[in-house]
């Protein structure tokens, strides 16, 4: 098969990419950038040559594709780690994409990184590597601890290193001293065990990625429906006959939604894209296991209207859908589901009055949009019977994400699309399992009702204030307030805004303890005293005395199921997850009465005292071991709202001014196809056309042609605070891109120093990561 993934016209050339002397996030390498315009479907043959060369790459050819057609069975394989979108219903054993396969065989690596590795390289030395570097050296295989004589990682005792932990621990004033992060890939019975662990040392302080992530998605619909999750699963994905996909690049970050797509285009749904950018899933796909699309080059449209808001006018944009929809009801009552919100919604007068007392004028500017371009998304909506709307980080990112999801709500309130098949709120959910880290339990904020439930059985005092978020962890750092950082999983100096500041915060702990696969720049920004854990991987067996153990996770859709390890671990040396947290836990509390040794024998027993615990996880051992797991109870979506009133609350929150002064742009930080958070697998990023660079910026060309930017040329970028300080980030490639005026586009983690810890939204406390203010100017050559 010859099918070639770029355009084979010119490529237009560019200067070489800078060095990065500091360390840098993608592969180091000389091969020169190029920019052409991608116009191939998304998925197919292009996504399986570049699978083909991950497998090569990391040399898992025979393993790989082993892997694969375990991936993601009814309860006999592991679930897939690439992204929370749910397993087919009806059981497709190959609704894989190419990103999870790549993201499974970078855990499978046959590459090691050993004691002989630490002891030849200084942890300085190492922080000059680039990130790909750091994690291109294989899967961790034993404990460390940093030895600051010789700045060395060297070889620690499993339970010398569970000691350190419980010595610093317990030699804290106070509990609240210690933050124990969580990324979103940690199973449901470790991280059960994770905030047991916490609240009985005495802390609520559980920062997690979804703090950045889909914090708003959560505060949002819970104050508007009373669960802080969508109500859509994926048979409404497949009945509804309008859906609304806002803010996500899907065909990257969550591939498996592109099949969904093609069958609601097939049966003839309308399918609206709203994002400043036309991504790859807003054009067409080959579905990757159709084998007859695949063969004949088929393709498939996903798309029929495509809206380029401005960055942060989604919120207008609904308003507007909401306005139009109120004018009709004017002369056609059928516009509204009258019945619906009078009988199970709350503020429905409020709501119409602020639409009403919002112009066309206004929504048009805060939109980035046309009157007639609402009013034709308006008008799809109306005729739909059964509407679902979607979104992910191009929503909630911003200062105004909470209002803006409410909105999403509003909107589908409207025409009462809620509580029946093929309508609803579906957020896409980033890490695999970070739903299920809070639905048990990783939450700062807790309820009243789970801490009681949580004390009554077991037999703890959970304390009630409010703990720490990820923003809040890092001022606590460097205020002095946060002495022993626990990272379980993740790259927490990488993710979180104001790398140099974070990595500070880090180096002013008394202990930095990092539970990891692969080594990555949070080691190495680390605090006076150091450890790495390794665990096993999803992929691999985790044998306990009872024998093999499965743990389960939850995807965006709140589909519980078991994930079951098929290979061999990486290493002799490796614990569970679950089992280094009862390591650290009895080490810290000794007289715990909590049978922590216990409930590593069998995860059962962990299960057990869940669905004493939680909510909707009564009988969770057997009916995890249903062949497709069970869904969770959503109250929402049987019409019970658990809200003060008893009903769904419509939002008459004032719409925010988003449009940029005096030659400001708003810069949005994003994931290239070719990585996974802060794993950069290469400098690729297929879809939008790019190679070999990682450090550009996306910019409309009349905003270049403004600055006197010529086409690939270096700039300087520098984003101003909302506290007002300035950071710069400089010598970036400029590159023309279809993107709405005043609004940029560049890369995470890279982008991170450009965001001050103050940047983060008052509504939802996340970081402002798709709305940086900044000005882009020429860089000076001298
Ligand atoms: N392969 C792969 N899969 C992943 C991940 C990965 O890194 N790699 N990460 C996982 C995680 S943790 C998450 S949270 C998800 C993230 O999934 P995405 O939300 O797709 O993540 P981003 O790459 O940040 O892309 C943000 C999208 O929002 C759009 N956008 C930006 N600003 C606005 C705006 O103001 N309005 C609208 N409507 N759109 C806007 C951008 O153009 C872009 O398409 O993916 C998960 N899946
Ligand atoms: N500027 C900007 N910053 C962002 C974002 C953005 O859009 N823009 N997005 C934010 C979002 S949505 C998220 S979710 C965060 C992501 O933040 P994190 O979840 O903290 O980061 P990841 O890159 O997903 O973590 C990668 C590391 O996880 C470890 N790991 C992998 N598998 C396992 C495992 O099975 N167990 C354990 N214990 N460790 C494992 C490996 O060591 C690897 O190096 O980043 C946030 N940061
Ligand atoms: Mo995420």
């Amino acid at each position: 098969m010859t099918a070639s993934d770029v355009n084979e016209s010119a490529p237009a050339e560019h200067e070489e990419p800078p060095r990065t002397p500091d360390g840098g996030m993608g592969p180091s390498t000389d091969k020169k950038p190029s920019q052409v315009h991608y116009h191939h479907p998304a998925a197919g043959w292009g996504a399986a040559k570049s699978v083909t060369h991950v497998l090569v790459k990391e040399r898992a050819l025979v393993d790989g594709p082993r892997a694969i057609f375990r991936m993601n069975h009814e309860n006999t394989g592991f679930d897939c780690p690439g992204c929370a979108w749910p397993d087919d219903t009806k059981g497709l054993k190959l609704d894989i994409c190419e990103n999870g396969i790549k993201h499974v065989t970078w855990e499978m690596t046959p590459k090691r990184v050993g004691a002989d590795f630490f002891a030849a390289h200084t942890v300085s030395e190492l922080s000059t590597w680039t990130d790909f570097a750091l994690e291109d050296q294989g899967r961790l295989t034993q404990p460390l601890v940093y030895d600051a004589a010789t700045d060395r990682y060297v070889p620690i005792d499993w339970q010398e290193a569970f000691d350190l932990i419980g010595g610093e621990l317990r030699a804290l004033e106070s509990p609240n001293q210690a933050a124990f992060y969580t990324s979103g890939r940690l199973g449901n019975e470790a991280t059960f065990l994770y905030q047991l662990m916490a609240r009985e040392f005495g802390t609520n302080n559980l920062p997690d990625c979804s703090n950045m992530c889909h914090e708003a998605s959560g505060r949002a619909l819970q104050a508007a429906l009373g669960t802080g999750k969508g109500t859509a699963d994926l048979k409404d994905w497949e009945t509804a006959d309008a859906l609304f996909i806002m803010g996500v690049n899907a065909a990257s970050n969550a591939p498996r939604m592109l099949t969904a797509l093609a069958e609601a285009y097939r049966r003839g749904a309308q399918i609206v894209h709203i994002n400043p950018l036309v991504e790859a899933a807003a054009t067409r796909t080959i579905v990757p296991h159709d084998i007859t699309d695949m063969a004949l080059f088929k393709s498939t449209r996903t798309s029929t209207l495509n809206l380029q808001v401005r960055a942060g006018g989604d919120m207008a944009l609904l308003r507007g859908i909401a306005k139009a929809v109120l004018e009709e009801s004017e002369h056609d009552p059928k516009a509204l589901d009258r019945e619906f919100i009078d009988r199970h919604t709350h503020g429905f007068d409020a709501y119409r009055a602020v639409c009403e007392a919002t112009s066309w004028e206004e929504l048009e500017l805060q939109s980035g949009l046309t009157r007639a371009e609402i009013l034709k998304a308006a008008d799809i909506y109306s005729r739909s019977d059964r509407t679902l709307i979607s979104w992910c980080l191009g929503v909630s990112q911003h200062e105004h994400g909470v209002d803006t999801i409410r909105e999403i709500v509003n909107v589908l309130l409207l025409r009462g699309n809620l509580g029946r098949e093929g309508a609803g709120p579906s957020p896409v959910r980033g890490h695999s399992n970070v739903q299920g880290n809070r639905t048990c339990g990783i939450d700062h904020r807790p309820t009243e009702a789970f801490l009681r439930r949580l004390d009554d059985v077991c037999g703890i005092d959970a304390p009630r204030p409010h703990g720490l978020d990820t923003v809040a962890t890092v001022a606590g750092m460097h205020e002095g307030k946060v002495k022993v950082f626990v990272g379980m999983g993740g790259n927490f100096a990488l993710a979180a805004p104001d790398t140099a500041y974070t990595a500070e915060g880090l180096a002013r702990c008394a202990l930095t303890v990092h539970v990891s696969t692969k080594l990555n720049r949070s080691h190495l920004a680390h605090g006076k005293k150091a450890l790495i854990l390794p665990c096993l991987g999803r992929t691999e067996k985790d044998h306990q005395r009872h024998g093999m153990q499965a743990t389960s996770v939850e995807d965006s859709m709140s589909m519980v199921h078991l994930s079951l390890g098929m290979k061999r671990p990486a290493s002799r040396d490796l614990l569970s997850e679950p089992a280094i947290i009862a390591g650290m836990a009895r080490a810290t509390l000794p007289d715990s009465s909590t049978p922590w040794e216990h409930y590593i024998e069998d995860y059962d027993r962990i299960r057990d005292t869940m669905a004493r615990v939680l909510d909707g996880f009564e009988d969770f051992n057997r009916r995890v071991r249903l062949p497709l797991g069970f869904r969770i109870r959503q109250p929402a979506r049987e019409l019970v709202f658990l809200t003060p009133t008893g009903r769904a609350e419509f939002s008459a929150a004032p719409l925010p001014d988003v449009v940029p002064q005096d030659g400001t742009l708003i810069l949005q930080t994003m994931r290239s196809h070719d990585q996974w958070n802060t794993t950069i697998y290469s400098d690729d990023d297929r879809y939008r056309g790019i190679k070999n660079l990682r450090t550009l910026v996306f910019m409309n060309r009349a905003d270049m042609r403004a600055r006197h930017i010529k086409d690939g040329s270096l700039v300087d970028i520098t984003a101003t605070a909302k506290d007002g300080t300035r950071r710069t980030l400089r010598q970036y490639h400029a590159l023309p891109y279809d993107i709405p005026r005043s609004c940029a586009a560049g890369y995470m983690p890279e982008m991170n120093a450009l965001i001050s810890a103050s940047d983060y939204s008052l509504q939802s406390d996340q970081p402002l990561m798709k709305s940086l203010k900044v000005t882009i100017s020429p860089s000076r050559t001298d």
